[in-house]
């Protein structure tokens, strides 16, 4: 008696519920997963059961996901610094030279620019560098199990980690990813992958950590299938006046021509549909732009405008580097990256610093296919 009140002190102290050590074997939620995955998909109970037993709850991947205590303040500034940096810029530039048939192929299939989707690898993941250490089938669990407010997302999640495994004849524990159970270079999660995973080098399989090929293939049949917009506008900056609270309220889906939005500039902007989007930073003024389809697409993969942004303007950072004449050496298209990912505050300011070619295929562009190429790296590229 003694003993197992100590032991329950000890387990309090630490921090854990008693027995949270254990697998989660033997727990009525997990019984019932397992009964429900045999009546749907007729998986054996008894391998599950067994998978069960090797997998326990990992606190680091409830740490992970938990809000952080002192809510971080959004700041658009900060954000963006993480991800338009010199080293996920070189990083670009050699996946992009590395992959520029794969790249180029995509783009021709499916109509989403080249630099877009190094735009979304590289945000997600440097090229491959962070691809997420968890064991994948551990992480979802967890989250499935023991953390109430996502657990419906996450039971579908490995749901389909089961179904994915089953179908490439893989061990499910053999998958590795990020805490969230997001996979390979592009972070697909289980479900996005058997639905929109693509076997872009066509070796007979998706394999979206040792294949840059598929990896790119996926990203673009992913925004494709979200409604990508071959050469449509993504985003203009924007200059407002007065009060737009109801633009910004009204979300970031795009439901107004430029004209009529009151109290917004957008010299040259294209006559379709967009919404305002905010960029806070604190004691700092807010980005306005407008956001078109193409963007509201990009928040698809992320809910975030900040995400989408970011990787708008690391795809236009690449595309401006890339642009740069033959001949120049790699540190110096990195410094004319670096010149560009610096230059964002105004659009003024930003094209002063564009190297001149991208300026005059941005203007041949806009000749040939109307105005704001600048909202669309791979358009200029192809004028
Ligand atoms: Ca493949």
């Amino acid at each position: 008696m003694m003993t197992r009140t100590l032991f329950f002190l000890l387990a309090l102290a630490l921090g854990a519920p008693a027995g949270a050590t254990s697998s989660f074997a033997g727990r009525d939620d997990v019984r019932s997963f397992i009964v429900e995955m045999q009546a749907k998909h007729g998986l054996d109970p008894a391998e599950l059961s067994a998978l069960f037993a090797k997998s326990q709850r990992n606190d680091r991947v409830i740490k992970a996901i938990l809000p952080p205590k002192d809510p971080a303040i959004r700041s658009w500034q900060t954000y963006r610094s993480r991800f338009i940096e010199p080293r996920r810029i070189a990083a670009g530039l050699r996946f992009g030279q590395q992959h520029a048939a794969a790249l180029a192929k995509a783009e021709a299939q499916y109509g989403v620019p080249a630099a877009i989707i190094l735009g979304i690898i590289g945000v997600e993941t440097i090229y491959g560098r962070h691809t997420g250490r968890f064991g994948a089938f551990e992480a979802l669990a967890t989250l499935a199990f023991d953390y109430p407010p996502r657990a419906a997302l996450f039971r579908g999640e490995l749901e389909a980690l089961l179904l994915l495994a089953r179908d490439e004849k893989r061990d499910p524990l053999s998958y590795q990813g990020s805490f969230a159970g997001a996979l390979g270079l592009p972070q697909f999660l289980p479900s996005s992958l058997r639905r929109w995973g693509t076997d872009f080098d066509e070796d007979g399989r998706i394999d979206l950590t040792a294949s840059p090929a598929d990896a790119i293939g996926s990203v673009a049949v992913f925004l494709k299938e979200h409604g990508w917009e071959k050469d449509g506008p993504i985003a203009v900056p924007a200059a407002v006046e007065g009060e737009v609270t109801a633009l910004i309220d009204a979300g970031i889906r795009p439901q107004r021509l430029p004209a009529e939005m009151p109290g917004v500039r957008a010299d040259g902007s294209p006559a379709q549909p967009a919404a305002l989007i905010d960029l806070v930073t604190p004691d700092a003024p807010t980005e306005y732009w407008l956001g078109y389809n193409n963007f509201f697409v990009l928040t698809r993969y992320n809910r975030s405008s900040f995400y989408a942004m970011a990787v708008f303007e690391l795809a236009e950072t690449l595309e401006a580097a890339r642009l740069l004449p033959p001949g120049r050496t790699e540190a110096s298209r990195l410094a004319h990256g670096r010149v560009a990912a610096s230059g964002q505050k105004a659009g003024a300011k930003k094209n002063a610093k564009t190297p001149r070619r991208v300026r005059h295929l941005r203007a041949t562009c806009a000749a040939a296919t109307g105005p704001a190429p600048r909202s669309a790296p791979g358009v200029c590229a192809r004028a």
